[in-house]
């Protein structure tokens, strides 16, 4: 079965991957990453620096997660970013996908031994 960890690195690592000028990046991503399987996956992160830069979140001071638990962990420094968000049109199986590129602070959810992202809680 696959790990939290590897869950995350597939919904959310793209190290190589800043869309420059792609506006098709999440329709293409997101089908690729199998999150519009059985849904379209509403909204979802993709984080474009590199793994080892994004596992040192998890070293950084806790903060209290959006459903309150307390391993979250934000980024001291901003990093890019592509937000995918569903179309009010779009229609599973087809899903389709808005996408918008950012620079951010991000928070991740980190569990586990090693301690290691699994969750994506925001960005501000
Ligand atoms: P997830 O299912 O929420 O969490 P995601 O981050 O890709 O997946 P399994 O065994 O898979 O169920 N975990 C935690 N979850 C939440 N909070 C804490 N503290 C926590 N600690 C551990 C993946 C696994 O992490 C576990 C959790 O139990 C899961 O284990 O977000 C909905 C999705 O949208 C993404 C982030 C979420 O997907 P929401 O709104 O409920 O927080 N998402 C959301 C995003 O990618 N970008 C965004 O900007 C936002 C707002």
């Amino acid at each position: 079965k696959e790990s939290r960890a590897k869950k995350f690195q597939r919904q959310h690592m793209d190290p190589d991957g800043y869309p420059s000028n792609n506006s098709n990046y999440c329709n293409q991503m997101m089908r690729r990453r199998h999150m519009t399987e059985g849904r379209c996956k509403p909204v979802n992160t993709f984080i474009h620096e590199p793994l080892v830069d994004v596992q040192a979140i998890c070293l950084q001071g806790n903060i209290t997660c959006k459903n309150g638990q307390p391993n979250c962990h934000k980024s001291s420094s901003s990093m890019k970013i592509t937000d995918c968000r569903v179309t009010s049109g779009s229609k599973y199986p087809n899903c389709a996908y808005r996408t918008s590129q950012k620079e951010r602070h991000i928070i991740v959810a980190c569990e586990g031994n090693p301690y290691v992202p699994v969750h994506f809680d925001a960005s501000i």
